[in-house]
């Protein structure tokens, strides 16, 4: 069993020997000829070839690249998967996954996902043939509800952006499989590879912006795939190469870099963030906080099965009305107001205007995105200064409460 810091939160052991996997999957010297501890960035776009077709596994920089292929070994041991692909978005993965359906295939996808996400399965894939509906698979029986016989995949992001809901992995794949060839996509992307596996709960693809947790800098826009699946692997990297969205070499180098990190940045996600849950948990200017790393989440005691901690990802509504979100987020001095998550630094945004505003407004409302609902990533910093900036912009936002509490 372990704790965060401060937290009620007790989940199950974590996943073993994931930072030495980090930090050494892939990453032999010896498969350099200067022996470098560090992964080269590997620039060249073509690599020679000793007679026509005879190479030593790399031919372009599009099929394959030395700084891409150990960075993808490295995920794929931090997902427990066979394989892993590296793209140049998190949309850009989602594109690929589609890509593996043809014009009338049917895509069931969970209905509170990222706001690109949305728009992506919504207003493209839904026109050039694709047939998209979306459920609310927090309950699975809606899943089951909405398969027809041409459902093909199944789309799943947990916990979901930006209402922070947990969706029952094993329950859906269970339902997805039961019902023949339909995969099961997991967007790991609001946890991350340290604290929740898809592959190992039953997902067929494991996908997620690495953008995010996996890079942690906010220096990188990247997606990543991990599968099992030999055949789903072949026609995977198939695509990515014909679609070509791959992610530079120097892009690669920085997120394998930042994964080395993972473990014990995740760890301190999770401590932060608890501390914050509980502050805006306890404090009479909120309305509701979502997290799922508190007992107060409906869905605490799924994460606590499903996952082994949490990431620093907190959403919660402020009482009042738009002016009172707009103040509470002009008046933070050590968040910054962005799009964005997952980096070592706090950042605050507004997902009905921001992240989410491509969502339809009924949509929006539906899913309780609303104007109250404020949406953190909270970072790295120390705790006492992460609080007192919370405090200071609620006092701002409120000032008719003279005191906490
Ligand atoms: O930005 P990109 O790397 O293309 O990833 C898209 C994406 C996919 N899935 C989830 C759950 C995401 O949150 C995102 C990107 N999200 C933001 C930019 C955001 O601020 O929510």
């Amino acid at each position: 069993m372990r704790k965060a810091q401060g937290a009620e939160a007790a989940f199950s052991d974590g996943f073993k020997h994931f930072a030495t996997h980090a930090i050494h999957v892939g990453q032999e010297p010896e498969q350099w000829p200067s022996m470098a501890v560090v992964p080269p960035i590997s620039l060249s776009t073509t690599f020679k070839q000793c007679g026509p077709g005879e190479h030593a596994g790399y031919e372009y920089s599009r099929s394959g690249n030395p700084s891409r292929n150990c960075l993808e070994k490295a995920v794929a041991a931090l997902d427990g998967a066979k394989y892993s692909l590296a793209y140049a978005s998190g949309l850009a993965a989602t594109v690929n996954i589609a890509h593996l359906l043809k014009a009338g295939d049917h895509i069931i996808c969970t209905n509170d996902v990222y706001g690109g996400t949305n728009r992506y399965f919504r207003r493209i894939a839904a026109e050039i043939g694709l047939k998209v509906s979306f459920a609310d698979c927090t309950d699975p029986e809606n899943l089951e509800a909405a398969i027809t016989p041409s459902t093909k995949l199944v789309w799943l992001e947990t916990p979901t952006n930006p209402t922070m809901t947990v969706v029952d992995i094993k329950a859906c794949a269970d339902i997805a499989h039961k019902h023949g060839e339909i995969l099961l996509a997991v967007d790991n992307t609001f946890i991350s590879s340290y604290f929740q596996r898809p592959l190992a709960l039953g997902a067929d693809i494991c996908m997620c912006s690495a953008t995010k947790y996996m890079n942690g800098h906010t220096d990188v826009v990247m997606g990543l795939i991990s599968v099992n699946c030999d055949k789903l692997y072949e026609r995977l990297k198939f695509l990515q190469n014909a679609l070509g969205a791959v992610p530079s070499p120097f892009d690669c180098f920085l997120c394998n870099r930042g994964l080395k990190t993972l473990a014990l940045r995740m760890e301190q996600h999770f401590r932060n963030a608890v501390a914050v849950a509980e502050f805006l948990e306890s404090d009479p200017r909120v309305e509701m906080v979502r997290y799922p790393g508190l007992p107060s989440h409906p869905q605490y005691e799924l994460m606590k099965r499903q996952c082994t901690g949490c990431s620093g990802m907190i959403s919660f509504y402020i009482k009042g009305n738009l002016e009172h979100a707009k103040l509470f987020l002009k008046s933070l001095k050590l968040f910054i107001l962005a799009e964005s998550l997952g980096g070592y630094e706090s950042l605050a945004e507004h997902p009905a205007i921001m992240t989410h505003s491509s969502v339809q407004k009924e949509e929006r409302e539906a899913l309780g995105i609303s104007d109250t609902l404020i949406r953190l990533s909270v970072g790295l910093e120390d705790i006492e200064d992460i609080l007192e900036d919370l405090d200071q912009a609620l006092k701002a936002a409120h000032p008719e409460f003279t005191a906490r509490n």
